[in-house]
């Protein structure tokens, strides 16, 4: 242990301790870990057998379960804006599923839960899967052999390791503090959406070349041997193989927290850890290969729960996971075909990825948003089951409480402080739930969830989901009917009437503080 360090850090913090001793700071640090698209019942806390998943098993134990907690949309983009900006994603029309070269989604000068615990005094980093864009103005005018800004930086994150969008798009790279990690200057990057390169082989015209083949889309470039979306050439040695993507990000996630061990710098941290798995291609490495009778996106799930373990593992190390509020969710629900030939759907088995849930990922039905939620701080909040209604939106408006850091007049309009609730301290639930999905919106209260009347699509094609969408109201009682299947928006259009119009009053108006 480093004395001298231990000193300034204890004196910095202002900690008033006689001699100055080892000091943790005041406020907890915040780690949120993200999964990507993993189900109501993918994981053992949430019903699976066929996959276990012990250290979230142990989360679970050891924190707060919730049965009825949401994200903001039923695909990725506009789930993370709406949590990461406490802003309905919906309230603008540019935040839909993007584009590996979009333009950063979040603009440079809006307020995030980063901002928030950066000016709260907490060192902040994001590891892991991005997927909001990064630069301004057009599509793919990133300077991808330079500094790509503006990015996770300018909305609050002192330290990024990402990936631009997600494992089946273009550029398959990480970018650390705003360059291309492990770039070789004199094998430049280019990326387009639009144009290939020439001579460059795809998994269109080169299907031989593949290890994974798609079975729907995907069929552009080919980086280690698995065909994506969007094209891309050069930057061999920045490549990532997707086998290692875990252990690349997790290690980074792990590295970040023993730098800022608050107990040497005297500084909470907040690490926003976005997994990788399960999304698609699901390549999990080689020692998960086998952990599940499922395939790849059985073991996918084992190896998530390693990356879980490997934090908890690094905080109880460190001798701070009683200081360390951790909050474990989806960003949305789970599909099982996602565009890539894996076997997820021939090895499914009796494996239930949306357990008694009705839709998946997409889809307005409710496992396309509702998603396993765990809180843990030991010592502060007391573990449990809680039933009560919660959303991902209020991240910034509990956050804020948490920290004791006021949020500016114009961020998070949709943000509430749902701290007590989230610490499993009060049932109380959210007054309502806003949802978004492909086609259409739902509203949730009390029991009640009212989905709203769609000309849209009812099946994603690709994936066979369904979306939920149809022409007339739809009511359900999830009390009694959580599987949604007996629409009875007919014999309550008292009931129907009023939910829209609450859906219209929250759309029509943003609360202002
Ligand atoms: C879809 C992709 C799917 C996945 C999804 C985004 C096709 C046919 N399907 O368009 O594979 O990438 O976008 O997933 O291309 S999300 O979890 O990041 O929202
Ligand atoms: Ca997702």
């Amino acid at each position: 242990m480093n004395h001298k360090l231990l000193f300034s850090a204890c004196c910095l913090s202002g900690a008033a301790i006689a001699g100055c001793s080892e000091k943790e700071p005041q406020k907890p640090n915040v780690i949120v870990i993200f999964a990507d698209d993993i189900g109501y019942g993918d994981l053992e806390c949430y019903g699976a057998r066929a996959v276990k998943t012990p250290n979230v098993n142990r989360l679970a134990a050891e924190g707060i379960q919730f049965t009825n907690a949401y994200a903001c949309a039923s695909t990725c983009t506009p789930s993370r804006y709406g949590m990461l900006t406490g802003q309905y994603p919906w309230r603008r029309d540019d935040t839909g599923i993007a584009r590996g070269d979009a333009p950063m989604i979040i603009r440079k000068e809006q307020y995030t839960v980063a901002s928030l615990l950066r000016q709260a005094g907490y060192t902040t980093a994001v590891v892991g899967k991005w997927h909001l864009g990064l630069g301004e103005g057009d599509f793919n005018s990133q300077d991808w052999n330079g500094l790509i800004t503006p990015g996770p930086k300018d909305i609050g994150f002192d330290y990024s390791y990402i990936m631009a969008a997600t494992g089946d798009r273009t550029p398959c790279v990480f970018i650390e503090d705003g360059r291309v990690a492990n770039l070789d200057p004199n094998d430049p990057i280019e990326v387009s959406y639009t144009t290939p390169f020439e001579g460059e082989p795809l998994g269109s015209t080169h299907p031989e070349l593949l290890k994974m083949h798609p079975s729907h889309g995907h069929d552009m470039a080919i980086v280690n041997g698995i065909s994506r979306i969007g094209y891309m050439r050069g930057g061999k040695s920045a490549l990532w193989v997707d086998e290692n993507i875990a252990d690349s990000i997790t290690s980074k996630a792990v590295r970040f927290i023993e730098k800022n061990n608050p107990k040497v710098s005297g500084k909470p941290f907040f690490l926003y850890f976005g997994t990788n798995d399960i999304h698609v291609p699901r390549v999990p490495h080689p020692r998960f290969v086998g952990a599940t009778d499922m395939g790849p996106r059985g073991d996918a799930i084992a190896e998530f729960d390693w990356s879980v373990g490997q934090i908890l593992e690094t905080l109880d190390r460190l001798g701070i996971a009683e200081n360390t509020l951790i909050i474990l969710s989806s960003d949305n629900g789970p599909v099982v075909d996602d565009g890539y030939q894996d076997q997820a759907v021939e090895r499914l088995g009796d494996h239930k990825p949306a357990g008694v849930l009705r839709g998946g990922k997409y889809s307005a039905f409710e496992a396309g948003t509702r998603v396993p939620f765990l809180v843990r701080w030991p010592g502060q909040a007391k573990p449990g089951i809680s039933q009560a209604l919660v959303s991902q939106i209020d991240l910034m408006g509990s956050l804020s409480q948490l920290s004791g850091q006021p949020i500016p007049d114009q961020a998070a309009p949709d943000s509430f402080n749902a701290l007590d609730t989230w610490l499993g301290k009060s049932e109380k639930s959210r007054d309502y739930v806003v949802l978004q999905s492909t086609g259409t919106m739902s509203f949730v209260q009390e029991n009640w969830k009212y989905i709203t009347p769609s000309k849209a699509a009812r099946y994603n094609r690709f994936t066979n989901t369904e979306l939920g969408n149809d022409t007339v109201p739809q009511l359900y009682n999830l009390s009694t009917d959580v599987g949604e299947k007996v629409n009875v928006a007919l014999e309550n259009s008292d009931v129907v009437q009023q939910l829209a119009a609450k859906l219209q009053e929250v759309k029509a108006t943003e609360r202002t503080r």
